[in-house]
């Protein structure tokens, strides 16, 4: 409960408001009846210090449905109502408890799924990101400042080199907004899902590999060439990052109209991908030719159906074993293929080999876009940098002080957007604390 009722409330149900931030056990009754509800935890925090900054008081009660029901209605009763979608972040903004990146954060956390969109949630929820951006607004408002004061109070004594000041210090800023925003969308990756596409020859195996990844049959598979035409996508946990895997159509060509089109599909997805596993059958070496299309280390090779190189019975395969993440490892048979550094021996069928071509996917995403810096997490921060960065670049060229602090001020606005931060008042302090002008 949050709000100017929440302690009157509290005492109607549990008799008593407890000491402030200390757990009191209760019995919880209806105030109307004196009927007992449940037997729980009563917890008591004044504003402002609490989580919304207003007044809140909170129950911890048994989670039975008929509990929850007994406890909402007699809360109803008592004039209460229950909140709205991030209502009590919303309060909490408004009461300058967390910034817009902070409640951000909040939600981010809440639908965080794995590991790494956790982490990054977190760091942005101590408000190192709102840090960055108001670093850089107080540093925007200072010099906007000092510009109106230079056109409003020509004759003030200030200093000389104002102009020059102001010159280099919005190129500073623009520099480094600009850079924030050359991140590679590391960031948004880390929250939304790295994409990996799978590609290679038909019936290589590449959707059999997606099923092993996603751990669930998730696309079909069959020993016809050509079975997968359209691009199919499941997200996974990786090792604890977000990646949206994309299983696509054979590469080859076709007559086939549909298959033309998966084609069309598969090489566009490939890319758009963040990294591309490169999948062909180990047993046709010359296959792995195919990657040339895409070089550089976002493509990494996989040979497939290991488990056909060898003879079955001297393999062990058995699913996930030691013996067969060691024969994957250093596969003779595969080094004397003659096969890259950075390709991959496996089995999509026995499981051979996954757990390091697991790995090495999550090194290179962790190398990649797992960062302890504060990164740029949503669209709308990167439009509203895109923005200022702009209006930055267009006060550097204005020729007049009067259109260069109209960007400036566009600037410093739309950084505020980002942390909610946004108010004339500000500016007006800035300019009277640091000039003591028309006293
Ligand atoms: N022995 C063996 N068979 C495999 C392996 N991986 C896939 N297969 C089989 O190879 C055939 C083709 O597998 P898919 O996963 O459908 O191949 P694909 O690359 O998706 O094929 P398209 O969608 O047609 O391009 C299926 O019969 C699979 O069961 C493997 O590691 N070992
Ligand atoms: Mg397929």
């Amino acid at each position: 409960m949050s709000g100017p009722q929440a302690g009157s409330t509290l005492a109607a149900l549990c008799g008593a408001v407890p000491p402030p931030r200390v757990a009191r056990h209760v019995r919880l009754r209806d105030p109307a009846t004196g009927e007992a509800i449940d037997d729980g935890l009563a917890m008591w925090f004044p504003g402002p210090r609490s989580v919304t900054g207003e007044d809140v008081a909170e129950l911890h009660v048994h989670g039975s449905r008929a509990v929850i029901a007994a406890v909402i209605a007699v809360l109803r009763s008592q004039g209460l109502r229950l909140a709205e979608p991030g209502e009590f972040t919303r309060r909490a903004f408004h009461n300058g408890k967390l910034d817009l990146t902070q409640a951000e954060a909040i939600a981010d956390l809440t639908a965080a799924e794995t590991e790494a969109q956790r982490r990054q949630a977190l760091r942005q929820l101590d408000g190192r990101l709102g840090a960055l951006y108001g670093g850089w607004s107080e540093r925007l408002l200072r010099l906007l400042a000092h510009l109106e004061a230079a056109i409003d109070f020509p004759d003030e004594d200030l200093p000389p080199d104002i102009d020059a000041r102001v010159a280099a210090e919005t190129a500073a800023l623009a520099g480094e907004i600009a850079a924030h925003l050359a991140d590679g969308h590391r960031g948004e990756r880390l929250r939304d899902g790295i994409a990996v596409a799978i590609l290679g020859p038909p019936n290589a195996g590449k959707s059999s590999l997606l099923n092993q990844l996603a751990r669930r049959e998730a696309a079909i598979t069959s020993p016809v060439a050509g079975t997968t035409r359209d691009v199919i996508e499941v997200a996974v946990d990786l090792a604890g990052y977000p990646v949206v895997l994309a299983d696509t159509a054979g590469l080859r060509d076709s007559a086939d109209l549909i298959e033309r089109e998966g084609l069309r599909r598969a090489l566009a997805r490939a890319a758009a991908a963040d990294l591309r596993l490169f999948v062909f059958d180990a047993r046709c070496a010359e296959d792995a030719a195919g990657a040339a299309q895409w070089p550089g280390a976002d493509t990494l090779l996989v040979a497939n159906k290991i488990d056909l190189l060898s003879p079955p019975s001297s393999a062990g395969l058995t699913r996930g074993s030691r013996s067969d993440a060691e024969m994957a490892g250093s596969s003779p048979a595969m080094t004397s293929m003659g096969f890259a550094a950075e390709t991959f021996a496996v089995s999509a069928l026995t499981g051979a080999g996954l757990p390091e071509l697991i790995a090495a996917l999550a090194a290179r995403i962790a190398g990649r876009y797992d960062d302890a810096a504060p990164l740029l997490t949503r669209a709308r921060h990167r439009e509203a940098l895109e923005v200022a960065g702009d209006a930055l670049r267009r006060a550097r060229a204005a020729p007049l002080p009067e259109l260069r602090a109209e960007d400036l001020r566009l600037a410093w606005r739309s950084l505020g957007h980002i942390t909610g931060h946004v108010d004339v008042e500000d500016l007006l302090d800035v300019i009277f604390a640091d000039f003591c002008l028309g006293k």
